[in-house]
This record gives C-alpha cells, sequence and structure tokens, in this order.
C-alpha cells in the first residue's frame, strides 16, 4: 500500500472526527493507500502534543507555514476556523500539496472562488468535509433519486435545528466560540448549519436558481471571550429562507440554534411525482420513502434501517442489521478521496463543488438585507 503523509492542522472536534477518519480507514475499505498521521500543528505546542499523543500522530509543529513546507507531507488537511480556510489552501496548494478542508469552504464566495483557482491551477487533489452527504441512507435517497424513483420533484425541505446559544452569557470568541463570532466564522447558522442543508440538496436536487431570506440575530451584544469586553453580535442566529431550483422545485430552509430541545436536528423531506423520501440525522441509518406504484392497499411510508450490504458504504462494515453513525461519515469520505486519487476521478464535494454552497448561503445573506430574492451566481 502507497503511503499518504497527512498533516492535520487544528486540533478541536473537527481535528478529532478527520483523525479517527484516518486511523480507521484501512481496516474497512480496501484501498491503493494508507494514511500515515505524520504531523498535527496547532498554535499551542502542549495542545499540539497532548493532541499528537492521543492521535499517534508522529510530530508537532506550531506554525502551518512550516507544515507545509515539510517534504515528508502529501495532504494537507485543514481543520482550523473558517477565517483561516483560505490563506492555509492557498499556501497549501502552491506548495503541491492535496487539501481536504473542513466546511464551509470560505467566508465568501469571492474567497471560495480565488481558493478554487489556487487548487485547480496547482492541480492538487482537493475535497471539503461536508459529511452528511456520506451517510449510507442520505447516499441511498442519491441513488433512488438519480435512477428517477421520484420522478419529477415538486418539493424539498429543509430543516437544521440547534439550540446550544439561548443563554445570553454565553460569550463569543474563543476556542468553541469562534462560530459567534462573525469575523471568525464568517456567518452564523448560515455558513454553518445551513451549508450542509444547501451541499446536500444541491447533490440531490441540482442547482438553486434564486432564494428569498429571513435572518434573525436574537441576542444582540455579548461578551467577547478574547476582549473581554461586550461586543455586538454580527452573526445570524437563525435563518429561514425560500428557494426555486433549475429544476422548477420550489424549497424552504430552515436553521436556528434557539430551538429549544434541538441538539442537531438535520432532516430533509423531498416530494416527487412518483415518491417521497424523508431523512432525519437524530435517526440517522434509516431513510423514510413512499412509493406511490406501490399497491394501493399496503401503500405507505417505508421505514428503510439502512445496514444492508448491498445499501450504500455497508458492505465494508458489521453484518446487516447492525447500524454506524456520525463518525463513519468521515471514514467515508476519506475512502471516497482515496479511490478517487486511484481513479483520477475526484471524489465530490471538490473545492468548485463546495463554492457553488458558497455562493447560495452569499445569496440568501444578501436576500436577508435587501429583502428581495437574489439570483445565486454561477460557479
Ligand atoms: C455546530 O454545532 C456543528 O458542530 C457544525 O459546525 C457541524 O458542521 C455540524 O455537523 C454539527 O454542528
Amino acid at each position: 500500500m502507497k503511503k499518504l503523509n497527512v498533516g492535520l492542522i487544528g486540533y478541536g472536534f473537527m481535528g478529532r472526527t478527520h483523525s479517527n477518519a484516518f486511523r480507521k480507514v484501512n481496516n474497512f475499505f480496501d484501498l491503493e493507500y494508507k494514511p500515515v498521521l505524520r504531523a498535527i500543528c496547532a498554535r499551542s505546542e502542549d495542545k499540539a502534543i497532548d493532541f499528537a499523543d492521543k492521535w499517534g500522530y508522529e510530530s508537532v509543529e506550531t506554525d502551518w507555514r512550516a507544515l507545509i513546507a515539510r517534504k515528508d507531507i502529501d495532504l494537507i488537511d485543514i481543520a482550523t476556523p473558517n477565517n483561516s480556510h483560505a490563506e492555509i489552501a492557498i499556501a497549501a496548494a502552491k506548495a503541491g500539496k492535496m487539501i481536504m478542508c473542513e466546511k464551509p469552504l470560505s467566508m465568501d464566495g469571492p474567497e471560495g472562488k480565488k481558493m478554487v483557482a489556487a487548487v485547480e491551477k496547482a492541480k492538487v487533489p482537493n475535497m471539503v468535509w461536508y459529511n452528511y452527504r456520506r451517510v449510507p441512507a442520505v447516499t441511498l435517497a442519491k441513488q433512488l433519486i438519480d435512477e428517477g424513483k421520484l420522478g419529477k420533484i415538486f418539493h424539498y425541505r429543509a430543516k437544521f435545528l440547534q439550540d446550544w446559544t439561548i443563554s445570553p452569557e454565553l460569550p463569543q470568541g474563543g476556542a468553541g466560540l469562534w462560530r459567534l463570532d462573525a469575523k471568525v466564522a464568517g456567518s452564523g447558522v448560515t455558513g454553518d448549519l445551513l451549508a450542509h442543508c444547501i451541499d446536500t440538496a444541491v447533490w440531490l436536487n441540482g442547482s438553486i436558481d434564486k432564494v428569498n431570506a429571513m435572518t434573525e440575530t436574537f441576542i444582540k451584544e455579548r461578551k467577547h471571550t478574547e476582549t473581554g469586553k461586550v461586543q455586538k453580535v454580527q452573526i445570524d442566529d437563525a435563518c429561514a429562507f425560500l428557494a426555486r431550483f433549475n429544476n422548477g422545485s420550489l424549497a424552504t430552509f430552515e436553521s436556528t440554534r434557539y430551538a429549544r430541545g434541538h441538539k442537531a436536528l438535520y432532516t430533509f423531506e423531498i416530494n416527487g411525482e412518483k415518491g417521497s423520501l424523508a431523512w432525519d440525522l437524530h435517526d440517522l441509518h434509516r431513510l423514510q420513502y413512499f412509493n406511490y406504484a406501490d399497491e394501493g392497499r399496503v401503500r405507505g411510508w417505508r421505514n428503510i434501517h439502512v445496514t444492508d450490504g448491498d445499501q450504500p458504504y455497508m458492505k465494508n462494515w458489521w453484518v446487516p442489521g447492525l447500524q454506524i453513525g456520525y463518525e463513519h461519515t468521515f471514514v467515508h469520505q476519506v475512502a471516497d478521496f482515496i479511490q478517487g486519487l486511484s481513479s483520477g476521478k475526484p471524489a465530490s464535494p471538490t473545492f468548485r463543488d463546495a463554492l457553488e454552497t458558497q455562493y447560495v448561503c452569499d445569496a440568501v445573506l444578501k436576500s436577508a438585507r435587501t429583502q428581495k430574492w437574489e439570483k445565486v451566481p454561477k460557479k
């Protein structure tokens, strides 16, 4: 097996999901390459050492430029907050490294465009970690839609609901809370949560033509962890938007961090002429399917337990009936990335694919400001 030497930047929640995936992928998938955890990079040396010990990285760096300069690194994995993705990715592309970048790709569309130009100019393999595409039930939804099982699609409905920022005492900024700081995150729920919904939606149902959005920031000021001062909150706490897809279907998208009782309730439902599909992250191994062609007496919603060997990814795991979970989606992402290296057919979403999501997010935020329908620019 060839070695794929990984240098990870960032040690937070996403650094853990990615590291776990790199470590496990060859145990479950037969691949041409084996990721080798060469180095973890973090500004704090203590934290980097601690992370390296826990996850088995061979070395640590405290400067990402030094990591990128290393000859023994093939792939740079970016798991840092959003405002550093572009600088790191562009430098890594110039150095000829492959890149896997945490979502969202960038702070906004124009920045994402520069990242796409950099990886395409350098011809380096690249991918963005929109992991929910690789939940087997979601991949099965994609297969069913592509096979025409839903027929013409009329409606797409998606939600991503959380409740972790309701307290006004919660500060903004710093480790763990940078998602509340617009300078670091770019936006609030739009870039953090709706970006997932948009990525899945565009993958399943094609491009979005235009959007009409509203946003709200419920808590207007929060103490900033880094300055200690009470500062204006500039992210969107909640966002809801209407969309028209190019295929003529109508959509509603909603996300908030103020839906008391919901932790990560990502759901979608798709209604077509011949059938419907529904999925729920809290029950991620199930896909609900309604097929109008079924005999009338037994027609109804099927609750498919996606654990069988002929369902996406599942032959690589346990035995039929035994389900997998969240972390496996990241393992699938690495497996597909590596298969893309071997086949020369890059796995999606590439930076270019993810740029489309960025453009939709920009149009959503613009529409919330203008209170008008906004066209999504072509990528
Ligand atoms: C936010 O709480 C968050 O961690 C997102 O940043 C992730 O992308 C999402 O998958 C789960 O929720």
